[in-house]
């Protein structure tokens, strides 16, 4: 079964919008296998955005994802990488199809509510980045 990273970022949690964007998830058949709420430090936010490093926007996207309270969830679903990227939308909210989380949720490019996995790969990286195997639960 196909695993992705969802973040709920500082913009998403300081709008008391983490219950609706759950709810989203739930509707759509994700399986959510991990969730907490946690703070990344800028060191930690450097290190998940490293691929990154030499775009303009690095900086701000670090300072931003430091900024407060996160919500990373760990998804399982068939096709959940791409699913998950659909249901979220573009990473510019003006771009998002509507009923996207972020055509509902983001207000900018850089403060766009929610993170993605872009790869199976990276899905199953990005979901240890938060999580060890024995807090995945099992809950089938
Ligand atoms: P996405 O996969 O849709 O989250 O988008 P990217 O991986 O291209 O970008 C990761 C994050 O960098 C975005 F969520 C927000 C930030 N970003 C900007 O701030 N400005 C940009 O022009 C592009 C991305």
């Amino acid at each position: 079964m196909e695993r992705t990273l969802c973040i709920l970022k500082p913009d998403a949690v300081r709008n008391n919008n983490i219950g609706n964007i759950v709810a989203m998830i739930e509707k759509a058949g994700f399986r959510i296998l991990g969730m907490k709420l946690t703070r990344l430090s800028a060191t930690q936010a450097g290190a998940f955005y490293a691929v990154h490093k030499e775009r303009p926007f690095y900086g701000e996207l670090v300072t931003f994802m430091s900024s407060g309270p996160v919500v990373p969830i760990a998804l399982e679903k068939a096709n959940a990488v791409a699913d998950w990227r659909t249901l979220i939308g573009a990473t510019d909210p003006a771009e998002a199809a509507d009923g996207t989380v972020r055509k509902l949720y983001a207000t900018s490019k850089g403060e766009n509510a929610v993170h993605g996995s872009d790869s199976v790969e990276n899905g199953r990286n990005e979901v240890a980045f938060f999580f060890s195997e024995a807090e995945l639960a099992d809950n089938a």
